[in-house]
């Protein structure tokens, strides 16, 4: 499964949770298929969609909080898997797209093709740990996370082909910010 098809099969399943999105192709391939006030798009920090994911999952115990990660990203802050397991926010559903490169600045291989992430969150402690190779399994999947206790971690894995003629995101930090808070505000 190419990266953009992963997202087809996501994106339509979200329904008013806030997803923190890591940085690169990850936001701009969600910004392009759909656009959401709930939407946080990490723009340039690297490694950190997870931290402020976690951040709103312990400021919002009553709603699922999903993070969308990269591979990448996650290898970058992999301390903060702990963190997440030790806090353990049972609203916490942690999202990977596992293309096993730096996609966004050039397709440097990374290395999650030895380092199985869904195995170093599973035995960093969170609650549930899935990985799904083809698209038929990410409804089922994402909804059986969705529906249990988390913290739980989804890892998708896909193929290196994002489109580069895909878009930015092109709302400024402050208005990503601002309407993310105020869509967190509504009930
Ligand atoms: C601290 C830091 N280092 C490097 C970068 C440059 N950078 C932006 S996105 C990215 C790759 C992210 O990889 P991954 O999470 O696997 O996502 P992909 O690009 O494959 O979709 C890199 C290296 C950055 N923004 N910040
Ligand atoms: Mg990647």
């Amino acid at each position: 499964m190419r990266g953009t098809e992963a997202f087809q099969e996501l994106l339509p399943l979200l329904k008013d949770e806030p997803v923190v999105h890591a940085n690169g192709f990850i936001c701009r391939e969600s910004f392009t298929l759909k656009d959401r006030e709930a939407n946080f798009y990490m723009i340039g920090s690297m490694g950190l969609a997870s931290s402020i994911g976690l951040g709103v999952a312990l400021c919002k115990p009553d709603r699922k909080v999903i993070v969308l990660d990269g591979d990448g990203n996650v290898l970058m802050a992999m301390g903060t898997l702990a963190m997440i397991a030790a806090q353990a926010p049972k609203n916490l559903v942690h999202v990977v797209i596992d293309n096993e490169v730096y996609e966004s600045t050039g397709s440097q291989r990374s290395l999650s093709n030895r380092v199985p992430l869904e195995l170093v969150a599973k035995s960093s402690g969170y609650r549930e740990a899935l990985r799904v190779n083809r698209k038929e399994e990410i409804k089922p999947a994402f909804e059986k996370l969705m529906n249990s206790e988390g913290p739980s971690f989804l890892l998708i894995k896909v193929e290196p082909c994002f489109d580069p003629k895909t878009g930015r995101v092109t709302h400024t930090p402050e208005e990503i910010t601002n309407r993310f808070m105020n869509s967190l505000r509504r009930p």
